[in-house]
């Protein structure tokens, strides 16, 4: 058969994409990928001014472009998020006018968290889970021209019928080990240029999106159910989504290992894991063994749960090459926190806090803390309390603002629609932050600690979003471009060179200074000792894991 992937995204780090195109290669090997970045590098001045460009969003010749080059195929996959899904709609609209024979299925995360909306695309199918061993077994239907309508994780539409398919077991850890490694820097990559259509996606491509960095998940799942996460929809699913499951440390070493063969420049990991820390000791251990013998290149994890923040396991990890993470706190305020169905209390966060500091400025770059601002349901002292939170919390760190949007289908949707609240889609416009009083002040807690006294006159014009104020956009570019030059300083600091625009990071790991200067400006603690794992009492209940 002959099958395009096709992945609509803001950039091309489309992780579980990138497992799903491998994965389709090897079952049918005349299988390409095909990249529609809606806004694929980010200039740093709109990112001082805090201008997003759109995102998902294509005009119809580009739309026609895009869908003339898929046509000729025997399948079209599909992946996209919620911010991509009308573009999505738009593209599959368009391809089935110019080639209506063509298999059309649509895969990813919007048609897991919003089924009823995907099928009304004009595709033949919508897969509504993990998509790997339902698309191999869809695949051997359709090969041998068997009724494929029963087949697991999808819905079908037949006729003017929707078959709705239950979904299959997730999973094993062990079946993950089967996979074949993301696809990355495959020949038979190409990226979408208006104007110039599909073209090869090579080195330059990955420079200009990732600099030195690679962008990857490990585990998948996460014990939690925050009210505004697609989590609540795949633990609705299937509750075994609460167990955090991944395959085994020497498999994602290998993956990393594999991708530097391709592009040895690689010198940054990023794990993307939704609760990389829930992941139990001695699993870490081994992963932290491997990681250390076998490569030489820093990682960073993100989405990192206050809950699980435990000593043990920073200063394992820290040893192996962790050098940053970036943690949740989204609000200082307990009311929002309950609201939001989040178990982390304020005194949780405070506590992670602590065992952060206590490496960020040695060994780490300091930490990013996510925010949520813009929730209409905030009241003033809400907002008070999370910058109080942020006043007190260890320092240093930075902070992650985001502006809260609703993604379809949640319960944050359903929470807000019974109090009245109309709140826009998950669209670019979430990292767009209105230039309020408490809201700059955040800005000004990423950068310094004022004295109190100072602290106390500037939180007298913090409001909550919904009230009228005064909004001060001039004093926000200034703050903000303070803020990113920190940023920028605190990773060359600490030796982390993936920010660094695309050819200059090459050129200097080329000459072999990224090399020289981790090795000779980096400290690690030492290797905690083996089987002296130290007991933390740790006061909130946390979910069981795979533990
Ligand atoms: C890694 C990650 C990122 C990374 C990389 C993005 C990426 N596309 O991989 C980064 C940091 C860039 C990112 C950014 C954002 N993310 Co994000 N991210 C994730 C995260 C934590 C893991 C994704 C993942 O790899 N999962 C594991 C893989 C294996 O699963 P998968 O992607 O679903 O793929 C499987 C199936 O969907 C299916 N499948 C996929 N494609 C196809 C295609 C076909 C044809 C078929 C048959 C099947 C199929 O098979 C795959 C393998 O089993 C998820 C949370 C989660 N648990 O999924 C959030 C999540 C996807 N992100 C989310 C959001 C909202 C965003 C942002 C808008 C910012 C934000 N506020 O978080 C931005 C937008 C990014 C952009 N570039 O456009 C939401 C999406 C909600 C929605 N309804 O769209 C999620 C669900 C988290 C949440 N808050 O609920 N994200
Ligand atoms: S802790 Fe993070 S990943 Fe888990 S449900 Fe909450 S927001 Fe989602």
């Amino acid at each position: 058969m002959r099958i395009k992937m096709v992945c609509l995204e803001d950039g091309i780090t489309s992780c579980g994409f990138r497992k799903m195109a491998a994965y389709v290669t090897g079952v049918n090997p005349d299988t390409e990928a095909r990249y529609v970045s809606t806004n694929r590098f980010r200039r740093f001045g709109n990112n001082v001014l805090g201008r997003f460009g759109s995102v998902g969003e294509l005009d119809d010749d580009s739309v026609d472009e895009v869908a003339q080059g898929l046509v000729g195929n025997d399948l079209v996959g599909f992946s996209s998020m919620t911010g991509y899904s009308d573009l999505t709609r738009r593209i599959v609209g368009r391809l089935r006018k110019l080639d209506p024979d063509t298999f059309i299925v649509w895969g990813g995360i919007h048609p897991i968290i919003h089924p009823e909306d995907a099928v009304t695309a004009d595709v033949d199918a919508i897969c509504t889970g993990e998509g790997e061993f339902a698309f191999a077994e869809l695949h051997q239907l359709l090969q041998d021209d068997r009724d494929f309508t029963g087949v697991g994780n999808f819905w079908f539409k037949r006729g003017a019928e929707v078959v709705r398919n239950p979904f299959l077991p997730l999973m094993t850890p062990a079946d993950m080990d089967t996979l074949p490694f993301p696809q990355y820097g495959a020949d038979t990559e190409r990226i979408y240029i208006p104007g110039m259509g599909f073209v090869p996606m090579g080195r330059t491509e990955y420079l200009a999106q990732f600099s030195l960095g690679y962008q990857t998940v490990w585990s998948i799942g996460c014990p939690f159910h925050c009210s505004f996460c697609g989590n609540t929809k795949f633990i609705a699913n299937d509750v075994n989504y609460k167990k955090v499951r991944h395959p085994s440390p020497r498999y994602i070493v290998d993956e990393i290992k594999s991708v530097q063969q391709r592009f040895p420049f690689v010198s940054q990991v990023s794990f993307h894991d939704d609760s990389f820390m829930a992941i139990p000791y001695r699993e870490l251990e081994e992963f932290a063994d491997l990681w250390q013998a076998e490569l030489a290149v820093p990682f960073a994890v993100y989405g990192v749960i206050p809950n699980y923040v435990k000593q043990e396991k920073f200063e394992l990890l820290t040893w192996a090459g962790m050098n940053r993470i970036r943690m949740g706190i989204q609000s200082g305020s307990q009311d929002i926190l309950d609201f939001y169905r989040r178990p982390t209390p304020p005194a949780r966060i405070m506590e992670a806090g602590e065992v952060i500091g206590s490496f960020s400025g040695t060994y780490h770059v300091p930490p990013a803390y996510d925010i949520i601002v813009d929730n209409p349901i905030e009241t003033r002292q809400d907002v008070v309390d999370t910058l109080e939170l942020l006043y007190r919390i260890a320092r240093p760190y930075t902070l992650l603002i985001y502006s809260l949007k609703v993604i379809p289908n949640t319960d944050l949707e359903r929470a807000m629609a019974e109090r009245g609240v109309d709140l826009d889609g998950i669209d670019s416009s979430y990292m767009s932050i209105p230039p309020r009083a408490a809201n700059l002040l955040l800005y000004v807690l990423a950068l310094w600690r004022p004295p109190r006294w100072i602290f106390d006159r500037l939180l007298r014009y913090a409001r909550a979003s919904a009230e009228p104020q005064r909004l001060f956009p001039r004093l926000g570019v200034i703050l903000r471009t303070l803020y990113l030059a920190k940023r920028a300083v605190y990773h060359l600091r600490f030796m982390d060179f993936s920010v660094l625009p695309g050819r200059t990071g090459w050129l200097m790991w080329r000459f072999g200074i990224i090399g020289a200067c981790q090795r000779r400006f980096t400290t690690r603690p030492p290797r905690p000792e083996r089987g002296k794992r130290r007991q933390v009492s740790i006061r909130i209940p946390v979910v069981e894991t795979s533990d």
